[in-house]
C-alpha cells in the first residue's frame, strides 16, 4: 500500500469535549500535509457500511466567474445533479474526461444547459474548451456524509448515524482518495476525532486533457 508509506497516515484522537447524543454522532476531521499544515478545500467522507435511506437527489452549482470555476473543489453524493451556470460575460464551455462522468457542454452564456446528474462515485475533473487555465474538481461519494475542510484544515460531519465507517481524505492533485480509516460509531459514544497526513497535491495549471490530444483540440 504505498499512500501509507508516503502520502498517508490517519490518528485516533482522544474524544472532544461536545455534548453525547446516542442517536445521531459528530465527526470532526483534520487534514494536514506531511510537515503538519493544515490543507484548506481538503474533501472528507465517510462511507457507512449499511446503506443509508436514499433521498431526493439533489442540486449543487459550479458557477463560472472571472474565467474560473467557483467553486474549484466540490463534493457530491452519487445522484446528485450539478448545475453549471456562467455568470461571466463571455462564453465558456465544460467539459470532462474522467471515467465517472464523461460530459461536453458546448460554448454557451448565461444557463442554458440542464444540470448533468453524477451517478457514479469517483474523481471528475473538468475544464474550459477555451480558457486552459480554468479547472475544476468533483468528487462524487457514495455517501450523505462529506464536507470540505477550511482555512484550519478542519471539517465538522454531522448526524452520523451508529454503524461502522469507512473515512477518506483527498485533496487536489491525488489521483485517488486516501485509504480509509475505519472508524466505529456506538450508541452513546462521545464526538470523535481524526487526524489525516496527506501528501499535498499540486494544483495544476491548465485543465484535463485528452491521451494525445491538446485542451484546444481534444474537443
Ligand atoms: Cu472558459
Amino acid at each position: 500500500m504505498r499512500w501509507a508509506a508516503t502520502a498517508w497516515a490517519a490518528v485516533s484522537i482522544a474524544a472532544s469535549t461536545m455534548p453525547i447524543c446516542a442517536a445521531a454522532a459528530t465527526l470532526r476531521i483534520r487534514v494536514l500535509d506531511l510537515a503538519g499544515r493544515p490543507l484548506k478545500d481538503a474533501v472528507v467522507y465517510a462511507v457507512p457500511d449499511s446503506p443509508v435511506p436514499s433521498t431526493k437527489p439533489r442540486t449543487a452549482i459550479i458557477d463560472q466567474v472571472h474565467r474560473q470555476f467557483a467553486p474549484q473543489v466540490n463534493v457530491v453524493q452519487v445522484g446528485t445533479y450539478v448545475d453549471f451556470p456562467n455568470s461571466d460575460n463571455i462564453l465558456h464551455s465544460v467539459y470532462s474526461f474522467s471515467p465517472a462522468k464523461t460530459f461536453v457542454l458546448r460554448l454557451y452564456a448565461g444557463r442554458t444547459e440542464p444540470p448533468i446528474r453524477f451517478d457514479k462515485p469517483g474523481i471528475v475533473v473538468m475544464g474550459c474548451q477555451i480558457h486552459d487555465s480554468m479547472i475544476a474538481w468533483l468528487l462524487v461519494v457514495n455517501t450523505p456524509y462529506f464536507g470540505k475542510t477550511g482555512a484550519d484544515g478542519s471539517v465538522v460531519l454531522r448526524h452520523l448515524r451508529v454503524g461502522h465507517y469507512r473515512v477518506h481524505a483527498w485533496d487536489v492533485g491525488m489521483r485517488k482518495a486516501s485509504p480509509p480509516h475505519n472508524l466505529p460509531i456506538v450508541a452513546g459514544a462521545p464526538p470523535r476525532q481524526i487526524t489525516f497526513r496527506l501528501k499535498a497535491g499540486r494544483m495544476p495549471q491548465h485543465g484535463p486533457t485528452m491521451p494525445g490530444m491538446s485542451a484546444h483540440h481534444g474537443m
